[in-house]
């Protein structure tokens, strides 16, 4: 199995339940991939919003499939998919995908949850899997970066419920964790990724700036992990990797068919 992090970054994640890596992405590779993402009239038709407690609304647009658009060829790409794989340390398949757009002004918060608080109510039976987080902008505390609870994974699963729109962790358990673990702003510059682990608590605030502040997520599950009941996730067949060089050939490669926007809000509940 290739071994893309060094020691050091596997040994974070598996204390802190994340670790961040500088400069995945180059800026010419984010640079194409907000080229298209800005010109793909699918991406945009399939994006609904998610308001949170305040009302601001986050746009997002999820799919279920890796295909062979850029976004997917991001996530498919070795530095990505390998590094996802050392730190499951399995086989992994895909389970879902995401562009989440935090507008200026606008973009709304993310209240604490688990990723795992969400594909648990779809039936995954274990917590074996772990999301990629790729800043396409520079992303700092004044426009809603994302903050990790470090060590939360290790309190496993968190019972989640509604709170307006948003599918969130028990409020009780998170205010005492919040007393007890610290909190990581992640600022992160475009090109940045952060992966955690699906257990791990995670948050980000409004966007009051001026500027953007999007980004581009993947959720990876183990194969020997597929859901034993119908939902938001494709899974099924391994990651078809491809190699980093691959990203730069693939300018204009947008969403291929509308069918691989799922274009639903996430409801376990439902
Ligand atoms: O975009 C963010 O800041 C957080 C997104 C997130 O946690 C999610 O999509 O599950």
């Amino acid at each position: 199995m290739p071994t893309p992090l060094s020691t050091e970054q596997v040994e974070h994640y598996a204390s802190q339940g994340f670790v961040t890596v500088p400069g995945l992405f180059a800026q010419d590779e984010i640079d194409l991939v907000l080229e298209a993402a800005l010109a793909d009239e699918k991406l945009t038709r399939a994006a609904y919003s998610r308001t949170d407690r305040e009302g601001n609304e986050t746009r997002m647009t999820v799919w279920d499939e890796l295909g062979d658009d850029i976004y997917s060829i991001a996530m498919r790409s070795r530095r990505v998919a390998d590094a996802v794989e050392q730190l499951i340390g399995e086989p992994i398949c895909h389970y879902n995908s995401k562009l989440n757009a935090k507008e200026p002004k606008v973009g709304g918060s993310w209240e604490w949850h688990q990723d795992y608080g969400y594909a648990y109510g779809y039936g995954v039976l274990a917590p074996k899997m772990a999301t990629c987080f790729i800043s396409l902008d520079p992303s700092n505390r004044e426009n809603g970066c994302i903050e990790m609870m470090a060590g939360s994974h290790l309190l496993g699963r968190i019972d989640h419920d509604f709170v307006g729109k948003q599918y969130c962790a028990d409020q009780a358990r998170v205010s005492v964790a919040e007393e007890r673990l610290s909190v990581v702003p992640c600022e992160l510059n475009a090109g940045d990724a952060v992966f955690f682990h699906c257990n791990t608590l995670h948050r980000s605030s409004a966007n009051r700036s001026d500027r953007r502040r999007w980004a581009l997520i993947t959720v990876f599950n183990a194969l020997s992990n597929l859901p034993f009941k119908e939902g938001p996730h494709s899974g099924l067949h391994p990651v078809d990797k491809v190699g980093d060089d691959v990203l730069r050939t693939c300018r204009g490669r947008l969403s291929a068919t509308d069918k691989v926007f799922q274009g639903q809000a996430y409801n376990p509940a439902a």
